[in-house]
Parts: structure tokens; sequence; C-alpha cells
């Protein structure tokens, strides 16, 4: 007979084990609107990864780190998730506004939104074919949303329901990403929203989402929630090239915040790049940041191209749409022209700076048409003249005498090749660049093999061309000089 005596020291233990929350185990809450939701306690396993301090790398070994990722030049962005199912379209109005925001933009009450997970099913999701689009149109990574501000996963996560894992379609739509990009050398990377408009601690709040279970929001609890799926995401796919943070401008997320958030991910994997968009220094679109200390490896550029570059050390990427949605909307038809596409990355190039060109893929999981096409035609010039683009650090030149742009690239043997983009092809067919004091040693035109006569003198080189044009969107002229380029 268990007497009250000798069950003392096993009641006693149970109560140690409520106190301290039972670690591994996620706690399951319910908001108003009904939505079951895993939540994590402070004691989640996550806690275990002791995040290291990642702050006192030299600028040698960043550059290491950042090798792949500058040389690179070329990446595709990819905005894919529920709101590809409204495709701005909600109760038969049209919604203003970018695709992947059309929960906030018609104020959808997150019990509503939520419906969509019932139907999503993108079977036609191939995503071999996606990969072998970005490897032909010359991208040498992609950055797909792991998870958006909607807070719906990709990913079949062990800490939520409100992923792929519970759509009819159920398969985690990343690992077989994860196999194609190996399987084609593509560097993967995740967006990861820090804003979240589903998790019922995320800090800040909107009453209509009806998301939040308590009066105050715990974002202790909600940090752990991400690191423990961030931990997945930077375990369970292989190498991460870039962890793209985004939705860091709310006031709930807080600069040591991000610092802990910058370690944490190089604690999982050391040479993964993160954005800034990790910490508070950007500056708006404008993507760098301001001046002070704060974490992350690049400035992020949003729909613009900087003026001018920003010298050695600075990296940087400017993401931007083919039309003006980054989450697929059937009704936008604003495309920007293939030349206009190409040139941005030549101008991007020319500047040092990388190009992360976005496709919103529908719901049932294909690259619209327009975004294929402009792919393919990148990819052709790309197949071409490459070598001006990839592994190229910015133009030496201030302003260039011809309208165009221009990249360089050391030689093996201590000369530099430059690159001189040609947009327009000049009278008379002569090519006049003004200001250079190397003596060119050798011209040619890209995908022509015959060498071209140089004339002119210190200041004013000469290059002779052909009459017509090789490309219509832009020529590109090698001249290769001895030493480093000198103004
Ligand atoms: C953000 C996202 O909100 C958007 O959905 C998309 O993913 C894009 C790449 O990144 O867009 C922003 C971010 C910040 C501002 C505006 C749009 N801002 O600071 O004004």
């Amino acid at each position: 007979m268990p007497t009250f005596r000798n069950l003392l020291p096993i009641a006693f233990l149970c109560l140690v084990a409520l106190a301290l929350g039972s670690p591994g185990v996620p706690a399951r809450a319910e908001n108003p609107a009904g939505v079951v939701i895993k939540e994590l306690s402070h004691e989640a396993p996550v806690e275990k990864v002791v995040t290291k301090d990642f702050s006192h790398e030299t600028p040698i070994e960043k550059a290491e780190r950042m090798k792949w990722f500058n040389d690179a030049r070329f990446g595709m962005f990819i905005h894919w998730g529920l709101y590809a199912e409204p495709a701005g379209v909600w109760e038969g109005k049209d919604v203003e506004g970018i695709g992947e925001w059309i929960q906030d933009k018609a104020k959808i009450p997150v019990s509503e939104y939520s419906e969509l997970q019932k139907s999503f099913n993108p079977v036609k999701y191939d995503a071999d074919a996606w990969v072998k689009f970005a490897k032909q149109a010359g991208m040498k990574y992609i950055v797909i949303t792991s998870k958006h501000h909607d807070g719906f996963c990709l990913f079949d996560s062990k800490h939520t329901d409100w992923d792929i894992g519970g759509t009819p379609y159920k398969k985690d739509l990343l690992r077989p990403l994860a196999e194609a990009c190996q399987k084609h050398g593509i560097k993967l990377c995740f967006y990861h929203s820090i804003m979240d408009w589903y998790h019922p601690q995320y800090g800040n709040k909107e009453e209509w989402r009806g998301n939040h279970a308590t009066e105050q929001p715990d974002m202790e609890i909600y940090r752990t929630y991400m690191k423990a799926q961030l931990e997945e995401l930077l375990t369970n796919y292989g190498d991460v090239g870039i962890v793209w943070f985004d939705g860091e401008w709310e006031s709930s997320w807080t600069h040591e915040m991000g610092v802990d958030l910058y370690n944490y991910c190089r604690t999982l994997q050391s040479s993964t790049i993160v954005n800034n968009r990790v910490d508070k220094g950007r500056d708006g679109m404008v993507g760098m940041n301001k001046d002070g200390e704060f974490s992350g490896d690049y400035g992020t550029p949003e729909q613009e191209i900087p003026h001018t570059g920003f010298g050695k050390g600075v990296y940087w990427e400017s993401c931007m749409t083919m039309n003006e949605t980054w989450g697929f909307k059937k009704k936008d038809d604003q495309w920007k022209s293939s030349e206009t596409l190409l040139r941005n990355l030549i101008d991007i190039a020319s500047k040092g700076g990388n190009f992360l060109l976005n496709v919103g893929p529908t719901a049932e999981g294909e690259f619209p048409t327009a975004s294929i096409e402009r792919l393919q035609m990148m990819g052709e010039w790309m197949e071409v003249h490459g070598e001006s683009i990839y592994g190229t650090s910015a133009s030496p030149f201030e302003k260039v005498s011809w309208n165009g742009r221009c990249t360089q690239k050391p030689l093996p043997g201590g000369g530099t090749r430059l690159y001189l983009h040609l947009f327009e092809w000049p009278e008379k067919g002569q090519l006049v660049v003004q200001r250079l004091k190397n003596r060119p040693l050798r011209a040619t035109l890209l995908g022509v093999e015959e060498p071209l006569t140089i004339a002119g003198k210190e200041g004013e080189w000469v290059v002779e061309l052909p009459a017509e044009a090789p490309n219509a969107i832009a020529s590109v002229v090698t001249l290769d000089i001895e030493g480093k380029p000198e103004m």
C-alpha cells in the first residue's frame, strides 16, 4: 500500500519537473481564432546550442567567407507561399500592393487566412526544373522563402503545424530543392522573416489579426521558436549559403536580438553568410547600413541600384522583382524588359554588387511564363558574356566615355582585363576609351575571336570595331592592359 510518506519524494520530483517545464515537449496554445499552434517554452531544446561570438573576424577571413558570394554576382530570389493562392485577389476584389502582403493589405484575420493551408497543393512543383532555370540563366545561388511574414513554413517543421506538412501536399518543399541545388552546383539560401503575423507570442500586435492568445506577447518564447526552426534549416539541408533575414524593422526586434541571432546562425554553420536585415542597421530601401556597429555581412538595397559602389570590403546585393510583386499575383503584368534586367545586372556588377532577381511561382508550383522567358534570354547573354560578370570587380572609371559600363578582372601574370559593356554601338565603329593611362595590349569582342585594332594615345585609346554590334543589348569589348588600371 503506498503511504503518504513514501509518495512524498515522487510528488516533490513532479513539482520540480513542472517548475522547470518539460524540455523538448512543445506546449500547445489555442489563440482566439481557434488556431492551434505549438509553442516552445524558454526551456526548449534549442537552448543547448551555445552561441559563440563571431564579431572578431578579420577582413581577410571575411573576404574568404564571402568569396563565393562576391564571385557569383547573380542569384535567384523565390517568394513562394500560401499567398500564391489568392494571387492578389481576395473575395473577388483586387488587393493593392505586393502579393505576399495580401493578408496585411486586405486585413484578413489569421482564422480566415489559415484556411488557405487546406487547399495548398503544388502538384506541379519540380525542384529540379526550378534549379535548372536558375542555372541556365547564369545564376549561382537561390534564396527561397523558408518562412515569409505570414509565418507559414515551406519546410516540414517539428515546431509548428503552420507549415507544408499541414497541407494536402504534405511533403517538405525545401528538401528536393536542396538536393537539386547540390546536384547542379547551386548554393541554397533561405529567406526567413523575423516578423511573424501568425505566432501568438510575436511581439508586435495587431488586434484585427486575432492571433494573440494573451494580452502581452512574450518575444522570448517567439525567439526560442524562431531559433529552433533555424536549427532545423541549418542542420537538415546541407550547407546553407546565406540566411536572408527580413521584417527586422518592427519595434519588438532589438539590436541585441540581432547580434545574438547573427552569432547563433554562424554557430550552427560558421561559413554561412547573414544579410544585414538580421540587425537594426539597415537604412530603408537604400539597404546599406547606417553609421554604427551592426551585425550582418552585407547590405540589401531593395528595388534599387546604388548610384556608385562602396569600395573594397563592403558587400551588397540589390534585390528586384521582374514585374511589381514578389509573391505571385495573377494580374501583375508590369514586366520589365529583358534588356532592362540585363543592363541592371551589368550596372550592378560594374559597381561591385550582386543582383538577386525574383521569381514568384504559382500555387500549383510553376514559374510564370514571362519569368521563364526573361531567365532564358538572360541565360543566352550570360552564356557568351558571363566572364565579364562572374568574379569581376567594380569599374576603375568614375565615368565611362561610352554608353555602357565597365568591370575588371586581374589577368594571370600581373595585367588586368577590362570588360567594356556597350549598350549602344559607337558611331563610325570607333570606341573611344578616355582617361585610361595604361597602354592596351589586346582587344577582342566576347563571342568573336579576332583581335581588334587599337589606336589613339594615352588617355584616349581608340578601338576599331566591326560595322555591326554582335549583341543588341550589350556587346562586350575586352581590353587587356599591363598592370593595374591608372586614370
Ligand atoms: C521586404 C518584404 O516585406 C517583402 O515582402 C519582400 O520580401 C522584400 C524582399 O522584402 O520588403 C520591404 C522591406 C522593407 C521595407 C519595404 C519593403 N522598408 O523598410 O520600407
